[in-house]
């Protein structure tokens, strides 16, 4: 087990290493400075965030690097080692500062293209728009004569994997900026511009949770947000007290948010709301669900149902976490995969698969992670058990006839900060 975590450790002092490479291919100088962001898991709370409802995810030990040099001139330039655009073919293996060759110069554009007006969507590369949609957001909200920046990222965030490798870029270069350009916001406000760059330059209908967990992340603890009034409060999980570690099980089907299922997911949502009469499905509460089941057809109650039941499945979990630790919550992780799986019908059968082999093997609680269609389960193992569970986790998936699954231990971390 020790030898996982230092493999993490390790890996993300390699990102930093690989950024500050990068920045030196670009630029042949040290950078003014290194701000990191961490990617998330999310422990409960799943389609709940654009509900206004509650969710409880934590940042995870893997994190984006941004090695930043201020410029002469009011321009910016974005150039990354690994190419986060979600797809079958995600990279493997060690970062690599020598990747910088394949990346060339990077993406460049005037400070003055890029403030007023919609993000220049059609002109850049998919993962360029995570970065300067960030620049574009914080613009748009107004900075008073900002400079011109090189920004180079490395990360060791798996990407594709549903652990939010997005909101750590976004994380990562808002935090940057925010210092560049002297500007007054705290970790929410960066929140919602690493949302809005999402939303409206990447074309992801997300919602604010995994940029929350990114900017608030808080070692051994979760945060809970209520995302109707943007509190997070940190959540301790004691999980090394319990004896007990997260294993990530990354099925390595890729998915993505800003192609189908998710937008349709949380259009239902809105009809469902709409039509009980309420602003959101936080609104609602279990005991209005027999109503909603007359008036809704059965898809969308269903839909309705899951929001309704995982937003009190965050609730209990945090008061079980504070008064019996998190032994207790197991059948809370189990009965919001089953909800996920059958109501809101956004696992896949790697997903189900992984955690049906983690809870034979005697995981103390698992289920799908992040918005689904693929991507990663966690599972909460009995330290002594991790590797038995890995293994009997890779096993099911080779007599299933799936792809090797990546499984790994994360530790919950701090959030976003500056490095150097
Ligand atoms: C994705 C989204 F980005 C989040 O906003 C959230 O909706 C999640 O899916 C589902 O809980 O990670």
């Amino acid at each position: 087990q020790d030898a996982r975590r230092d493999d993490a450790t390790i890996a993300t002092e390699d990102a930093a290493e690989a950024a500050r490479a990068l920045l030196a291919v670009l630029t042949g100088a040290e950078p003014d400075g290194v701000w990191s962001a961490p990617g998330r898991a999310n422990l409960i709370g799943e389609h709940t965030d654009y509900n206004d409802g509650f969710v409880l995810p934590f940042a995870i030990d893997r994190r984006t690097v941004a090695a930043v040099r201020v410029r002469e001139d009011r321009r910016i330039r974005v150039a990354s080692t690994f190419d986060p655009e979600p797809g079958p073919t995600r990279p493997e293996g060690p970062l690599d500062a020598s990747a910088a060759s394949g990346v060339g110069v990077g993406i460049e554009i005037d400070l003055a293209d890029l403030a007023g007006g919609e993000f220049p969507r059609d002109a850049v590369p998919e993962w360029a728009a995570y970065p300067l949609g960030v620049a574009w957001a914080l613009l748009a909200a107004g900075v008073d004569d900002p400079v011109g920046v090189d920004i180079a990222l490395a990360s060791d965030v798996p990407v594709g994997a549903g652990l939010s490798s997005s909101a750590a870029i976004e994380g990562a270069t808002a935090s940057a900026l925010r210092d560049v350009w002297a500007l007054d916001l705290d970790a929410t406000a960066l929140a919602r511009i690493g949302r809005r760059a999402e939303n409206e330059a990447v074309g992801a209908p997300t919602g604010i949770m995994d940029q929350m967990a990114s900017m608030l992340g808080r070692r051994d603890a979760a945060i809970f947000i209520d995302c109707r009034s943007l509190e997070g409060t940190p959540v301790d999980l004691g999980f090394a007290d319990a004896g007990l570690e997260l294993l990530v099980i990354d099925t390595r089907v890729a998915h993505a948010h800003s192609t189908g299922g998710y937008g349709d997911r949380r259009a239902a949502c809105e009809r469902g709301a709409a039509a009980l009469g309420v602003t959101a499905l936080r609104d609602l509460s279990p005991a209005d669900l027999d109503r909603a089941r007359e008036l809704l057809d059965e898809t969308t109650f269903r839909r309705v149902r899951h929001v309704v039941t995982e937003d009190q499945r965050v609730l209990d979990t945090v008061r079980l976490l504070r008064e019996d630790g998190p032994l207790a919550i197991g059948d809370l992780l189990v009965a919001s995969h089953v909800s996920l799986r059958d109501d809101f019908e956004v696992s896949c059968p790697e997903l189900d698969t992984a955690v049906e082999a983690a809870l034979a093997a005697g995981a103390v609680g698992a289920r799908m992670t992040g918005g689904g269609f693929g991507g990663s389960a966690i599972a909460l193992v009995h330290r002594e058990e991790a590797d038995a569970v890995s293994q009997s986790v890779a096993r099911a998936f080779a007599d299933a006839g799936f792809a090797e699954p990546g499984i790994f231990v994360v530790e919950p971390s701090d959030g976003a900060r500056r490095d150097s």
